[in-house]
């Protein structure tokens, strides 16, 4: 009896190699948390103060989890409970400073809780999309060093770098998605800051922390387009995945053909099915329901928006 409890435990260990929830089931009902920020100045639709744009809500209600918004401008405290109540964490698209924002110091809070658990083996994923992105790359770094270039409306095929095709991210991903990815000009770069080969590569902390799996280039310089984290379930898309199922504005980089929106699909998909390794809860029924987004009504800004569908918040 002891060398079958022997056995397991062996095989147990075995299967865990990367830290996992792999002792205990899949949530099947994971929430995840998706970070407001500051409104647009310009933005005439806007409300009270900060926004989440529709169309990251629908991207991960598509594959399966639902939707908290995280306020900004609220107390450690609260960050700290609702951390521990959502399986996972968005940091979206926008136009915020990202060293001396609200949306910034939210997002620290969320990534140092993050770094704290996944170091004790609580699986907590992030994903960063475009300013998502740029933000983990500052709060990694403690440093700014992203770059302008000229990638401000254009769809380009991802590089893939020499075995991203087997990192965690990709490697589910069906063969005629990462062809299309890495072959077709589907994936929407809305960006005026990128981060470099060249700045990811000069700096430990960034080098050490994440992988690139895969670059683009202005033509001039390359920058990282994907890349994952070694040691965290953390993930980053310089591209907006997101936009070419849900978003309409008729501009130079937005791509609606199957093969984009395929691929947009697969990385909702990945990343819930991240976000259903842990067991994070709200503390009752009534009090998960009082903070879905079901709770608010996004409004309708025209077809002619960057953003279709906003969400705004007090
Ligand atoms: C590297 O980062 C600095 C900011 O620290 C920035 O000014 C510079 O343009 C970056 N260079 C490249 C090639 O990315
Ligand atoms: C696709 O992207 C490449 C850059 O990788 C560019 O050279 C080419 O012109 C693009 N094609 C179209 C149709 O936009
Ligand atoms: C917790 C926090 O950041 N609170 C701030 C919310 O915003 C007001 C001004 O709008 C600040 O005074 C608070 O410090």
């Amino acid at each position: 009896m002891y060398y079958q409890v022997l056995v397991i435990a062996v095989f147990a260990a075995f299967l865990c190699g990367f830290p996992a929830s792999c002792a205990r089931s899949l949530n099947d009902r994971p929430i995840i948390g998706i970070l407001a920020q500051e409104n647009l100045e310009d933005d005439p639709h806007a409300q009270g103060t900060s926004y989440i744009a529709a169309s990251y809500v629908k991207h991960l209600e598509s594959a399966g989890a639902r939707v908290v918004p995280i306020h900004i401008n609220r107390t450690e405290e609260e960050y700290e409970k609702l951390f521990n109540a959502i399986n996972g964490l968005l940091l979206p698209g926008g136009d915020v400073d990202i060293v001396k924002s609200q949306f910034t110091r939210v997002a620290k809070i969320f990534y140092e809780l993050a770094v704290k658990a996944n170091d004790v083996s609580d699986y907590f994923p992030i994903w960063g999309t475009c300013q998502g992105f740029q933000q983990l790359t500052v709060l990694t770094s403690n440093k700014n060093l992203l770059t302008l270039t000229d990638t401000k409306a254009v769809a380009l095929p991802l590089t893939f770098s020499p075995g991203a095709q087997k990192s965690r991210l990709f490697k589910k991903f069906p063969k005629d998605v990462l062809q299309s990815l890495s072959e077709e000009n589907i994936t929407s770069n809305f960006h005026s800051w990128s981060l470099s080969m060249q700045n990811y590569s000069s700096n430990a902390k960034l080098k050490h922390f994440y992988r690139v799996l895969t670059t683009n280039t202005d033509g001039k310089k390359e920058f990282i387009s994907t890349m994952e984290a070694y040691q965290y379930p953390f993930y980053a898309v310089q591209w907006h995945p997101e936009k070419s199922p849900f978003e309409w504005i008729e501009k130079d980089g937005m791509v609606h053909t199957l093969s984009a929106i395929k691929a947009a699909f697969y990385t909702a998909h990945f990343f819930v099915s991240e976000a259903m390794k842990n067991h994070h809860r709200f503390s009752s029924q009534s009090e998960e329901e009082k903070y879905l987004i079901y709770n608010y009504q996004p409004v309708f800004k025209g077809t002619n928006s960057i953003f279709l569908q906003n969400y705004y918040f007090d």
